[in-house]
């Protein structure tokens, strides 16, 4: 929806990453004109067709349109984002369908690299309901004490000091510096930031926080690209849901 400059790179390497895995994917790049019934229609459309077992609406959308009348109205049969309250919900209770593609992501990135979240004090830094919430969740179910930091939060380096894990996923260039982070923390920065000079960074300063950092990821080439992964892992569940229901 409209032109947004960062979404275009992500909606393109999204559908790169359909071509790579098989998945057809088809493109609606709507003008930022775009009323909300024609959004609705488009939506009632794809949910109807067969040939869709996923649907996303890539955010931001232009501030005229409702986001949340949007996310409502995606199948949640077809939510391979897992942002409608259907699957929502069944995240906070652990018997989920979906899980939204960052926090999966970063539980991935976490498994692979095995290291154990059980017993572990994770520090998620934002609570926005695509990030840092589930993810909370998400480090919850693993067992880890979580601790959900935000703009109210009043010791912000003092919390995260205590971190065995750090997630960052505020949108502010470099707040979480090396002298916030414990010696042998996992740093995990969701930050997708663009400087005025065109330079991508997350959300932790890296230079200083790898020094400290048993485990870090880097921005670009960390989560990124595991969030279009567990996209195209969303959408091929889906899609064996519908057919064994054909
Ligand atoms: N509906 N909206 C919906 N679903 C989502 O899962 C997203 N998100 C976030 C923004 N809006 C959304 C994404 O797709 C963020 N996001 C996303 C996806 C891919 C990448 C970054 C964010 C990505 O490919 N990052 C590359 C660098 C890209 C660049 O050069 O800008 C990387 O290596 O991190």
């Amino acid at each position: 929806m409209g032109d947004d400059p960062a979404s275009r790179i992500y909606v393109n390497n999204k559908k790169k990453a359909c071509e790579y895995c098989g998945i057809e994917s088809f493109e609606y790049a709507m003008p930022a004109e775009t009323t909300h019934e024609e959004l609705m229609a488009l939506i009632e459309k794809l949910n109807n067709d067969d040939r869709v077992d996923g649907i996303l609406c890539q955010l931001p959308i232009p501030k005229h349109l409702d986001e949340k009348a949007v996310i409502n109205a995606i199948r949640p049969d077809k939510d391979v984002d897992a942002f409608h309250p259907a699957n929502v919900g069944k995240i906070m209770i652990g018997d989920y369908d979906f899980l939204p593609c960052t926090p999966a992501g970063v539980m991935e990135l976490i498994k692979e690299s095995g290291i154990d979240i059980s017993g572990k004090e994770c520090v998620v830094i934002g609570r926005s309901n695509i990030v840092g919430k589930p993810m909370a969740m998400l480090l919850l179910h693993a067992h880890g004490t979580v601790t959900i930091c935000h703009s109210r939060t009043k010791d912000l380096a003092e919390t995260v000091r205590r971190a065995d894990v750090v997630v960052a996923a505020v949108g502010v260039p470099e707040l979480i510096k090396g002298d916030m982070i414990k010696e042998g923390a996992v740093v995990i920065d969701v930050g997708m930031n663009r400087l005025a000079d065109k330079k991508l960074v997350g959300d932790v300063e890296f230079e200083s926080a790898a020094k400290k950092a048993s485990a870090i990821t880097p921005v670009p080439g960390g989560v990124g690209p595991m969030t279009i992964a567990m996209l195209m892992k969303n959408t091929v569940k889906a899609a064996l849901v519908h057919s064994e229901n054909k």
